[in-house]
């Protein structure tokens, strides 16, 4: 076994000493994929989650977490999904039909940055025209409608919109592998904090897909299965607010269909300091909903 738990919040060496244990011990179940490196030099880590049954390719869900620093619930969540999915033989039903794609961290120069320096760090940890301020905010950096309402040309802002689209060494690796892989990937889950909302692109403004109603559908059906959270569901930019270039948005821009934001909780009483005591109940109560999003991926070519 190994020590990781889900009773505190770990440091980057801990979450990926976690996932070297795992690729290790379940080489036929987990494959750990180095997708790249962070400004400051940092491994990028995406998880492949499978089985070897056929057929080869299978349709895929993406889920990544850590975008955003400070929202530690975040990764949190994205390791106990690895962990129930590779460690508990419940679930090996998930794997049957669908194959799982799994970051943790994003943005592990700023998650690190959090557990140093300064707690409540949102952005990366890169260099600016600004001598003062750092960091660019990676949800407004991906590459459709970048630099659209929500976002700064500010260096100092913490909605730092960057020299580019994908000027951020995080958003482009993780841009690359995920259109590399477009053609399976079916379902794109980010994970954020706060506010219990399932958010639905368009988020750059107040604007629907055409396949909106399917969208709603499938985040509804999703949030159903919680007990424990209630969670509203709706257009990112009604239910939050208007802002241009997240990754949910350029997820669906390059054709998967089903792109969700997961703000997960609280409401607010804790926010982003959301105690270590509730990181099992939070994570108990989302996982269910993956039956919902594996059992519809599954029936996608
Ligand atoms: O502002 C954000 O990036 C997200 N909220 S957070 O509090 N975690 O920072 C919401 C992003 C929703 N999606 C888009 N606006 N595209
Ligand atoms: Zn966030």
């Amino acid at each position: 076994g190994h020590s990781m738990d889900w009773t505190s919040y770990h440091r980057l060496s801990d979450i990926y000493g976690y996932l070297s244990y795992l690729a290790s011990t379940y080489p036929n179940r987990v494959e750990l994929i180095n997708i790249g490196t962070s400004y400051e030099k940092r491994p990028l880590y995406v998880v492949r989650i499978f089985n070897c049954s056929s057929p080869v390719v299978k349709p895929a869900i993406w889920i990544d977490g850590g975008i955003h620093a400070r929202e530690w619930i975040s990764p949190a969540l994205a390791t106990y999904i690895i962990r129930q999915l590779v460690e508990v033989p419940a679930n090996a039903a998930l794997l049957r039909n669908v194959d799982w794609y799994i970051m943790p961290v994003m943005n592990p120069d700023g998650y690190e940055y959090t557990h140093v320096s300064n707690r409540l760090w949102r952005k990366t940890r890169s260099v600016t025209s600004s001598t003062s301020c750092r960091g660019v905010d990676p949800n407004r950096n991906f590459g459709y409608k970048w630099g659209g309402l929500g976002t700064s040309t500010n260096p100092c802002s913490d909605v730092y919109k960057g020299t580019k689209a994908f000027s951020e060494p995080e958003t482009l690796a993780t841009s690359n592998f995920i259109k590399g892989k477009a053609s399976s990937i079916k379902l794109y889950l980010t994970l954020h904090s706060y506010g219990q909302a399932a958010l639905i692109p368009w988020g750059y403004d107040v604007v629907y897909p055409s396949d909106y109603s399917d969208m709603l559908a499938l985040a509804k059906s999703a949030v159903s299965k919680f007990t424990k959270y209630r969670y509203s569901v709706g257009n990112a930019a009604a239910l939050y607010y208007p802002a241009a270039g997240g990754s949910d948005d350029w997820a669906k821009s390059i054709g998967i269909k089903y792109s969700y934001t997961f703000e997960l909780s609280d409401t607010g009483a804790y926010g982003f300091l959301l105690p270590a005591s509730n990181i099992l109940p939070v994570c108990q109560d989302f996982f269910p909903a993956l039956d919902v999003f594996a059992a519809k991926v599954a029936t996608l070519k």
